[in-house]
């Protein structure tokens, strides 16, 4: 049985939080409050690929992640990261090679998958899905794929593909 870590990675209220719960607990929290303090939430599902069995924790890293020596902490011994940013604010966007930076610095070269979070709120887009393929190729990141914590459009998918992706580095 193998134990793999799964880091969500983003800058704040990108909705890394919200898609966690989203996928564990198939619910979305309208009142989530951040929590303060080095928090990681541990989140163990069962997972099965290909006859692999594996127990799969999913981290959460809170605001206070300013901090390189938490970031650190919570990077290390990462299996793979999901990247989020939000397509209602460029700059989570533009941010997303400076996460990788800091996944690759403390993680080591680990598969990852870039996410554009918040697609339920197509009136206040500012990133197309286009931009997101081009820094998907451009950093060379698992499929690019667009989802909503609140509605949970293709939540599942974007879990699975790195879960996929995970267990296929262990064979
Ligand atoms: P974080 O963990 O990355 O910091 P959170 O982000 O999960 O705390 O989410 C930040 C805010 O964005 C929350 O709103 C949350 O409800 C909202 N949010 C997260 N995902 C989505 C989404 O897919 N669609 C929409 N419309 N909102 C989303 P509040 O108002 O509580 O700050
Ligand atoms: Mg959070």
């Amino acid at each position: 049985m193998h134990i793999l870590k799964l880091c969500v990675l983003g800058d704040g209220a990108v909705g890394k939080t919200s898609l966690i719960i989203r996928h564990v607990d198939k619910r979305f929290e309208e009142d989530y409050k951040p929590t303060i303090g080095f928090d990681i939430a541990l989140k163990t599902m069962k997972v099965e690929e290909g006859g692999i069995e594996a127990e799969l924790l999913i981290w959460d890293i809170a605001g206070q992640a300013i901090f390189e020596k938490i970031r650190e902490e919570y990077l290390q011994g990462t299996n793979g990261a999901l990247i989020l940013f939000d397509l209602t604010r460029k700059e989570t966007y533009d941010h997303v090679k400076d996460w990788l930076k800091e996944l690759t610095t403390f993680a080591g070269k680990v598969p990852f998958a870039i996410i554009g979070n918040k697609s339920d709120l197509s009136d206040q887009r500012v990133i197309s899905e286009e931009d997101g393929n081009k820094i998907t190729e451009e950093l060379e990141g698992l499929e690019y794929i667009e989802t909503s914590a609140k509605t949970g459009e293709q939540v599942e998918q974007a879990f699975e593909n790195i879960i996929k992706e995970i267990l296929g580095t262990l064979k």
